[in-house]
């Protein structure tokens, strides 16, 4: 069983225990804690977001009460508890939520009522489509261009590396529209899938399978009222929906870790060596020591992010930096310990540590790579010095 007495941190409320409790039994029950290979993994996410929309999971990642509703703390507790039964689950309920960030904060209230509440029940798929093959880490360098033309918008370029990209209903896609040089000539989108000259270029194969492709805009075409917030000001949008999000990916990479230790402590109490159990031996001891600190210490900064625009009421530019940064880092060791300590067992295909091996990987370089959350963090230490 895993440790739940982070519950009774101050961080959290009844509220957020009750419905981690609920959730719990229902992720147990629905999902269960195996292995899961996924041979079509679009049906399977198309499946899951069904699944999770009829039971109203939606509900705390598209909140009817907009962005003011947003709790990331509750976002936070649901990708960890997901994430410790199935990556995929966590993927499917993280992507409604940022597919639809960037529209709860900055949209108007008819892009609201068109695109939330279909997502909320799970009858619709989200994406954030903002990385090009030449500008991921360095947004400023996108090249996608949003051209005006009459009654509308006009999109050329490729997004890559873009979540639910072939399954999605909506992209909320960023492109350069030219107000300013830079970070200040960006604009936000929201572009049905169906849209003319809006294609799927390729779709892409990774470690840990999940839907993932490269759009191309060919004179893809937008009506006015496609433009999320104001033109220009796309960059800022990106950066506040990823402020909200950034964290909660911390808290899927703690949720793959507490699983990785739940699977190492399962396994050294169970396997002999050198005439008694590996739990015994010292150097096992030290490593799970190490996994189980790594742990707390993330969770500790994963909360706080959240804490702090839940209660705060701030940006949590940097709290969220240093909890994605330090929980993703942290359960990549994690679990790279657990795999050290199955021994030949841990690098088997359908052996559960096996499968978070590959699942955790990708959280190191997604919504703003270790690297960037660097480049974050100094800033925001400078600012404050200067
Ligand atoms: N919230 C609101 N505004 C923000 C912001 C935030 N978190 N971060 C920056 N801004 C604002 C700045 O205040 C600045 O405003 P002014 O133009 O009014 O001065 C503007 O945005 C530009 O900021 P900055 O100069 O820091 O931009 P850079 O081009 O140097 O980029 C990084 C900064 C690298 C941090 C940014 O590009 C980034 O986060 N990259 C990673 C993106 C990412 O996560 N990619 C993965 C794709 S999603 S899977």
């Amino acid at each position: 069983m895993a440790d739940r007495s982070f519950l009774d941190w101050p961080f959290f409320e009844p509220r957020h225990r009750a419905l981690a409790a609920r959730l719990e039994e229902w992720a147990g029950r629905e999902i269960g804690l195996g292995v899961h290979p996924h041979p079509d993994v679009d049906a399977e996410c198309r499946r899951l977001v069904r699944l999770l929309g009829d039971a109203g999971w939606f509900e705390q990642a598209v909140p009817t009460g907009g962005a003011a509703a947003l709790d990331v703390r509750t976002l936070c507790l649901v990708r960890e508890i997901l994430a410790r039964h199935s990556g995929l689950a966590d993927f499917v309920f993280a992507m409604q939520g940022l597919g639809t960030g960037s529209i709860a904060l900055f949209g108007s209230e008819a892009q609201k009522q068109r695109y939330l509440p279909p997502v909320r029940a799970g009858e619709r798929i989200a994406a954030f489509a903002l990385s090009e093959p030449d500008a991921g880490s360095d947004v400023a360098a996108m090249a996608t261009t949003a051209t005006r033309v009459e009654g509308g918008w006009r999109l050329d370029g490729r997004k890559t590396w873009i979540s639910n990209g072939g399954i999605a209903d909506h992209y909320v896609v960023f492109a350069r529209s030219g107000e300013a040089p830079g970070t200040r000539g960006i604009s936000a989108f929201v572009v049905d899938a169906d849209a003319p000259g809006l294609s799927i270029a390729e779709r892409i194969q990774v470690i840990a399978p999940h839907p993932l492709a490269t759009l191309a805009f060919d004179g893809c075409t937008v009506p006015d009222d496609a433009l999320l917030g104001e033109a220009g000001q796309g960059f800022k949008v990106a950066m506040a929906t990823l402020d909200i999000f950034r964290a909660t990916v911390g808290a899927a990479a703690l949720g793959f870790a507490r699983r990785a230790l739940d699977e190492a402590v399962a396994r050294v109490a169970a396997r002999p060596m050198f005439g008694r159990m590996l739990a015994d031996q010292q150097m096992t001891q030290a490593r799970l020591a190490d996994m189980a600190t790594g742990i707390d210490a993330a969770a500790l900064l994963v909360y706080r992010a959240a804490w702090t625009r839940d209660v705060e009421g701030r940006p949590p530019t940097r709290e969220a930096a240093m909890a994605k940064l330090y929980a993703t880092e942290a359960a990549q060791r994690v679990i790279d310990g657990a795999v050290q300590l199955f021994g030949g067992l841990g690098v088997t295909v359908g052996v559960k540590v096996e499968e978070l091996y590959r699942e955790i990987r990708a959280l190191r370089i997604y919504e703003g790579a270790s690297e960037v959350q660097k480049l974050v963090i100094a800033r925001q230490v400078l600012g404050a010095a200067r």
